[in-house]
């Protein structure tokens, strides 16, 4: 074994031999000083005082939530020895004393993020918006720019759903194999990895290796063979559940047994430690970081005997469900209490000394909280104060008006809080109403203000504000000539791949049949071979650890594009999206940012799983995606030409029945850029205002062309994008023209095309322009059969929109238009 240099205080001790607590310390092994080893139990020891105070916290009402790191402190004392600047965790909330042990996070943000503190100075991580133990560093700075992230280590946001951190920490991991192979790319996106040694520290429970999303991470990491090191932490529970009710043979490693590498194969290198066995630990994490960094070998590493002394958090008591005997090893298998035992038969330090240090430790650990309690406090009271003193001064000016009970609330609240501040200032100002004394108004204005500050404070950072956001990037118009040519759609998109890719070395694609294939309907024919392997990337049918490894090269700084087949299968990747992908920016308030652009295509192909539009699912579970439905190629090429320039993560539908139609090619093909958000009328009308998009929009102009037959003359609006949505009110603008609307869409009934009636009538006030109620044509609620037929009958046809449209126009002019009697 060879040790890796970079820690000072590393030094041989050879001769060492078992210590009394049975731990294994085997002769002529590396192993930390004296001095080292007394300081990493010091540091374990804190974080237990932390963990054991964070509860209480809770329990006396002065925190909303506990999950704390007890009983898994020795292991990440190993772990972070080996962790380097440039290295990423990706883990999970049990990983304080490696978040402390690191530096990327301490005791004040740990008991700030604890409290709720709203202030990014105070919890980088997420601003008062993530529980307790949810940890990411800041990679973004004030700008929403990319610091120098190679430069530092770096912790991926954690999530609360079990498994999800999974795959975006096989796409962390393989940026490294990326920006190893090419030196060039390296230099394309500077700043983000030294020479593409890093590694990722995946920490994952025992429990949570049930999840699929654990095993198509696995699986895939193992075919592509990244620097991804996972440590399973395995306290023998999930909340409640034992592990011979979660995994196969009762133990990850053993199920895992197959994955373990051996000559001529691929695969992981598979160990097991005690997690209370520090230099089995160290020893363990030397020798598997130095494999996984020098060879891009994945591991697993399978700690067990691990413990959880508080039970699972501060949502329940362990002794409703566990054995005495297991009850009595949380006490005995106590990792800290191990290393005490050990640390004393070794010699390294004396009883005397470790009780001198605990008692510091723990006045260090309650000067932090403490601290931290008044940090978060101190501005809240400030505000509840003003507000009193406002209310107060709002009295005396009018001391007919009722505001005794208010004036009460806040001379003795409930709880400190802002909603406590926010609530009473409103409710005086509701009392004040009509009221013009000086007071009043400044009391209103405190109430303004106030809500504005909240609302950055808890609504802020969804989308990207940054000078790169797509909505900022410049829009370039397509230019056409005499010269400009008309193709295949699918041409279209192809050259425009071409060129954004020679364009940006950053820009690669991962997917099903993408690379040697070039995508099942030969979008990319062909670029493989121009490109490399490493840039059209076939990957197994894995849909949710595709999307993960597209969030992970993604927050490293690699400009991915997720290929999802058909949007049918993006449900697969949904969870992920939804709850990595969409609030990233959110939950990290503007500390991370993955900008990933989904490509798939759908709407129209056939059957039950190639014709889906579940427009609404996609919208409504995604806010902070934005959603580019474009009707064609050209269309698709520009949105793709201004979202690979911005840096919001987005998903661009393409028409599945639009490759073969053919389209002019736009001579500034790769140059020209579509804005978000701006409809375009595609057919300019008086009588009504038809909204659609997508594959709908060539079907409209069908009808439109039948409706002028029959004497009525619609518009027709293109929305392009449903996120943003049109974001300067097109649609009402159409109806101060017509007067009346329509929306034709083929999600189910009440889908997408209920967001955009609220969109028009509500966001935009189009009611106040329609002298005919609003209507929706939209497909059927059940899915669409196979063949021609199945797609009329389901999905909104051409008879269907003029019919719709025909109805409201006699609705309002009978005599113009007699009734079809068709029905
Ligand atoms: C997808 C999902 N399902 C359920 C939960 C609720 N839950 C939170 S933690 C937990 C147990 C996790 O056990 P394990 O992975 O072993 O981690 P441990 O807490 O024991 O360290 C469960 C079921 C969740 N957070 N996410
Ligand atoms: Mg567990």
């Amino acid at each position: 074994m060879t040790l890796v240099p970079w820690h000072p205080e590393w030094h041989i001790k050879s001769g060492r031999q078992v210590a009394p607590s049975g731990a294994t310390t085997s002769p002529a092994h590396l192993r930390p000083s004296s001095a080292e080893i007394v300081s990493d139990y010091r540091l374990a020891f804190r974080s237990r005082v932390a963990s054991v105070s964070g509860r209480r916290e809770v329990l006396t009402g002065k925190a909303p939530f506990g999950i704390f790191g007890d009983g898994k402190e020795v292991a990440q004392l190993a772990m972070a020895k080996v962790f380097r600047p440039g290295d990423w965790r990706s883990g999970y909330y049990r990983d304080q004393t490696f978040m402390f042990a690191t530096g990327m996070s301490d005791l004040p943000q740990f008991f700030a993020q604890l409290y709720t503190n709203t202030d990014t100075a105070m919890d980088p991580a997420s601003a008062g918006r993530q529980m307790v133990s949810h940890f990411a560093t800041r990679l973004l700075d004030a700008d929403g720019r990319w610091k120098r992230l190679g430069d530092a280590m770096q912790s991926a946001s954690d999530l609360s759903p079990v498994g999800a951190h999974m795959p975006r920490s096989l796409g962390l991991a393989y940026a490294s194999k990326l920006y190893r192979a090419d030196r060039a790319l390296r230099d394309a996106a500077p700043g983000f990895s030294a020479s593409g040694d890093e590694v990722t520290f995946a920490t994952i429970g025992n429990a949570g290796t049930s999840e699929g999303l654990f095993w198509e991470t696995m699986n895939a990491a193992g075919v592509l063979q990244i620097p991804l090191l996972v440590s399973v932490w395995d306290d023998g529970y999930g909340i409640s559940v034992p592990n011979e009710y979660q995994t196969i043979k009762g133990s990850i490693s053993a199920a895992l047994a197959g994955f373990q590498r051996e000559p001529g194969t691929t695969g992981f290198e598979i160990r097991v430690v005690r997690g209370w066995d520090y230099p089995a630990l160290v020893k363990t994490y030397a020798e598997l970081s130095d494999l996984v960094r020098r060879d891009h070998v994945p591991a697993l590493l399978h700690v067990t005997e691990m413990t959880q002394p508080q039970g699972h958090s501060t949502s329940g008591s362990h002794e409703r469900y566990k054995t005495k005997e297991r009850l009595a090893f949380e006490t005995t298998g106590d990792p800290i209490t191990r290393m005490r035992e050990w640390m004393l038969g070794e010699k390294i330090a004396t009883v005397a000394e470790l009780d001198a240090f605990e008692d510091d430790d723990r006045k260090a650990v309650e000067s932090a909280r403490i601290a931290a309690w008044e940090t978060y406090q101190a501005p809240i009271k400030a505000e509840l104060e003003r507000a009193s003193g406002l209310i107060a001064r709002a009295q005396q000016e009018s001391p007919d008006v009722r505001l005794a009970d208010v004036v009460a609330e806040l001379a003795d609240p409930l709880e400190i809080s802002r909603r406590v501040v926010q609530s009473a200032a409103r409710r005086a100002a509701y009392a004040l109403r009509g009221r013009e004394g000086a007071a009043a108004g400044a009391l209103r204005g405190f109430a303004k203000e106030y809500a504005a500050r909240n609302d950055e404070r808890y609504l802020s950072f969804l989308y990207s504000a940054s000078p790169d956001s797509p909505l900022k990037v410049t829009p370039i118009a397509a230019e056409y000539s005499d010269r400009s040519e008309s193709v295949d759609g699918r041409i279209v998109l192809l050259r425009n791949f071409d060129l954004n890719f020679a364009r940006d070395p950053r820009l690669f694609v991962m997917g099903e049949d993408v690379g040697k294939l070039g995508d099942v309907n030969l979008v990319f024919e062909g670029l493989q071979a121009k490109y490399g392997e490493r840039r059209f990337t076939d990957t197994g049918i894995r849909e949710a650890t595709i999307l993960g490894q597209g969030i992970g090269t993604a927050l490293r700084g690699l400009r991915p594009i997720v290929d999802i087949q058909y949007l049918d299968y993006l449900l697969y990747a949904l969870e992920l999206a939804s709850d990595d992908l969409a609030p990233l920016h959110y939950r990290t308030a503007g500390g991370q940012k993955a900008p990933v652009i989904i490509r798939t295509k759908g709407h129209r192909l056939q059957g039950i799983w190639h014709t889906g539009s579940p427009m609404s699912v996609v919208l409504n579970a995604l806010r902070g995606i934005y959603v580019a439905v474009p009707r064609n190629m050209v269309q698709a090429a520009g949105f793709y030409n201004t979202l690979f320039r911005g840096d919001n993560p987005a998903l661009l539908i393409e028409v599945l029945n639009g490759y073969r139609l053919k389209e002019r090619v736009p001579d500034n093909l790769g140059e020209f850029r579509l804005p978000l958000g701006i409809p375009e009328t595609v057919r300019a009308g008086s009588d009504l205002t038809i909204v659609t998009y997508g594959a709908l929009v060539r079907i409209a102009l069908e009808a439109a062309e039948t409706l002028a037959g029959m004497g009525v003359d619609p518009e027709i609006i293109d929305v392009q994008t449903l996120n943003p949505f049109d974001l300067k009110g097109a649609i009402a603008k159409s109806l101060a023209k017509t007067n009346a609307l329509l929306v034709v869409d083929e999600d189910v009934p009440g889908g997408a095309s209920a967001f955009i009636l609220r969109e028009a009538l509500e966001t935009q006030r189009g009611f106040e322009h329609l002298d005919a109620p609003p209507r929706t044509l939209t497909a059927a609620e059940n899915r669409v059969p196979v063949g021609v037929d199945g797609d009329y009958f389901v999905k909104p046809n051409r008879e269907q929109i003029v019919e719709t449209a025909y109805a409201i126009m006699r609705e309002r002019r009978p005599r113009d238009f007699p009734d079809l009697r068709l029905g």
